[in-house]
């Protein structure tokens, strides 16, 4: 009779190459081993620590899709999912770290940027000597990027960028920016810039207090009038598709990222409630709790199969934008209910750091409103589902 594992109820080990299930294992021993110990310090002090990006670069963690012409490790996506799952199992700031130095910085020079760009830019990304960030969002233009104010206007041998961004993940730590703007030069389309630290003009202030992602370390991007020659334009792309090319890998990447952080919640919430008793029987031992635990179990059985189903289309080339925002919308809002269970479950204990559930709670709540949120994914699939934009 096949037995059955709680961890893994489908078999969804054997579903893994080798070499997937080793990537799998390096990220794993490195998130429980060196990122779990220092996580809730971080989280409290509201601290990043910039010695992560290394680390993970040390272990191909970072732009692991890349060829390694480049730096890179080569990858698929398959192995690139399995890895944010791992990191995000510990916490979702340290996945999002991860995340936009790989697809929202690595990627649009990789895919758009010129061989020089390339050369100049990818190793050290790679190795995490540098760290990057993705300006997209601004303080009146976050749903809706096509109403972002950022210009870049024509000057002698370059372009002067003026504007503002806002809640930037990695910025006041960032070596570079890659900075979307719309460009006079080229009828007003938006295109993307890569500006270096050290730029005239250019600042990162930290976003101080936030409640949730406090491990991850997140800011403004001040444009005051910023020059940059003209070798800084990435040369292949003009248009929304730019950034969003950058946004459908991430997206696929915080689908599985998501389920890491469900699945440490309900690894979580299993044994407590086996551990912790009342009216003289474990809590595990009432159909209450049981159900709750039969109802994190599912999701997240369906959620990985989902993320891997997602991950296979992908490397194929076959995976639609809008199947990503499917994976996108359904693993984090089943994360983020997942993690607020969770944390019932835990009673008064559930608010405490020591035991994890609330931060991971806290997180999901950015989780689930970034790289577009929860409706705008129900829009997009609504309107590929109808072909009616009811965007507005
Ligand atoms: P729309 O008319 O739909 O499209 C405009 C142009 O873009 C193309 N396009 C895409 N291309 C590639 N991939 C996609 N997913 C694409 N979606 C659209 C489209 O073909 C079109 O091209 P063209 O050549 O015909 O002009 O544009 P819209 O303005 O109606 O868009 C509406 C909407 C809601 C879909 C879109 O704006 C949206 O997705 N909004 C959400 C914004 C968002 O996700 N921001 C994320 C910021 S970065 C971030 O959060 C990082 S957090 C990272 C971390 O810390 O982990
Ligand atoms: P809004 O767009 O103002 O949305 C507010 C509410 O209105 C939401 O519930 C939304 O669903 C709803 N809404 C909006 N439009 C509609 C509509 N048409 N119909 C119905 N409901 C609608 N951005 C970057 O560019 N780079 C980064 O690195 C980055 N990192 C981030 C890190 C953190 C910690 C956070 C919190 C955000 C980050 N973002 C980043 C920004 C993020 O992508 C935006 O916050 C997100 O896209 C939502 O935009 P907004 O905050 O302006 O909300």
């Amino acid at each position: 009779k096949p037995k059955f594992d709680w961890a893994d109820p489908f078999d969804f080990e054997s579903q893994l190459t080798e070499e997937e299930r080793l990537v799998r294992d390096t990220a794993r021993d490195y998130a429980q081993e060196k990122l779990l110990p220092r996580v809730t310090s971080a989280y409290l002090e509201e601290r990043f620590d910039r010695e992560i990006m290394d680390e993970m670069g040390a272990l191909g963690l970072l732009g692991p899709t890349i060829p390694a012409e480049y730096g890179g490790a080569g990858l698929n996506y398959v192995a690139y999912g399995l890895a944010a799952r791992e990191v995000e199992r510990v916490d979702s700031g340290y996945r999002s770290a991860m995340s936009v130095q790989s697809s929202l910085v690595m990627h649009p020079i990789y895919a758009y940027g010129s061989e020089e760009q390339k050369k100049k830019y990818l190793p050290k990304l790679a190795t995490g000597e540098w760290v990057g960030c993705f300006g997209l969002t601004e303080p009146d233009a976050g749903s809706d990027p096509a109403g972002m104010r950022t210009r870049a206007e024509k000057i002698d041998g370059g372009y002067l960028l003026k504007g503002a961004k806002m809640w930037i993940t990695n910025s006041p730590i960032a070596d570079l920016a890659v900075v979307w703007a719309k460009s006079a030069a080229h009828d007003g389309a938006i295109r993307g810039f890569v500006v270096e630290r050290g730029t005239k003009g250019f600042t990162t202030p930290k976003i101080e207090g936030k409640l949730s992602l406090r491990a991850s370390i997140t800011g403004e991007i001040v444009l005051d009038d910023v020059a940059i020659p003209e070798e800084n334009l990435l040369p292949n792309v003009s248009g929304l598709a730019g950034p969003f090319g950058c946004l459908n890998r991430a997206r696929y990447g915080i689908g599985w990222g998501a389920i890491g952080a469900a699945e440490a919640c309900f690894a979580q919430a299993r044994q407590y409630t086996l551990d912790r008793k009342q009216f003289g029987r474990p809590l595990a031992n009432t159909q209450l709790v049981q159900k709750k635990l039969a109802d994190m179990a599912t999701e997240i059985a369906l959620g990985l199969q989902l993320a891997l189903r997602a991950g296979h289309l992908m490397d194929d080339g076959k995976l639609p934008v809008e199947s990503i925002s499917f994976l996108k919308r359904n693993n984090c809002g089943k994360a983020l209910d997942i993690a607020r269970v969770a944390r019932d479950m835990h009673g008064g204990n559930g608010i405490s750091a020591e035991f994890h559930v609330i931060r991971h709670a806290a997180n999901l709540e950015t989780v689930n409103t970034y790289e577009g949120t929860h409706d705008i994914h129900a829009l997009i699939i609504g309107r590929a589902i109808t072909g009616l934009q009811a965007f507005f």
